[in-house]
């Protein structure tokens, strides 16, 4: 099995035209973030989401994220919500509870708001792991990940919203 093979493949057909996305970063760990941001940027793209559809905005830390997704979910301006951060574990002494909080954070914005926050936090034992899962155009990069997961879960509320 390859790197590639592990994702889940994206449902045939998918299309993000139309949607708006809004992205919160985290600033802490910025030139790994910057990457992600990047493979995002791509993912969106290739899905038909117009740049001027995407809401960006950034937070301190990763810590944050969950706070900055909730603002942007209850916005009423998005349709999903993308979290960028990258925690390391090596430069982290309180990696557990940065990355624990991030995750359960985000997990309950997206259950409580019914916008969907796809996870785009990067959790590695050092910078060269987290170099790795943010590569350019044609490597692995979980921002592009992250934007597939942010269109297919839009779509997927879209849906099935009550009328
Ligand atoms: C404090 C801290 C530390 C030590 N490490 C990271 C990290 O690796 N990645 C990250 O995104 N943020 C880190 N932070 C900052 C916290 O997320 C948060 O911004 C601060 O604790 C302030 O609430």
């Amino acid at each position: 099995m390859t790197a590639g093979d592990k994702g889940a493949a994206p449902p045939p057909g998918l299309d993000g035209t139309g949607l708006r996305i809004g992205v919160v970063r985290a600033r802490w760990n910025a030139p790994i973030v910057d990457r992600l941001a990047e493979g995002v940027g791509r993912g969106l793209s290739a899905l038909g989401v117009d740049p001027g559809d995407v809401v960006d905005e950034t937070v301190p830390g990763s810590f944050e994220l969950p706070m900055g997704a909730h603002i942007l979910a209850t916005s009423g301006r998005v349709d999903a919500v993308i979290c960028l951060g990258s925690v390391i574990r090596g430069e982290t002494s309180h990696y557990e509870l940065v990355a624990g909080e991030a995750a359960a954070g985000i997990q309950q914005v997206q259950l409580t708001t019914g916008v969907p926050v796809a996870f785009g936090i990067l959790t590695t034992e050092d910078e060269a792991q987290a170099l790795e899962r943010s590569e350019g155009a044609g490597g692995h990069n979980v921002g592009e990940d992250a934007a597939v997961v942010a269109v297919e879960m839009a779509r997927l509320a879209e849906r099935h919203r009550p009328r």
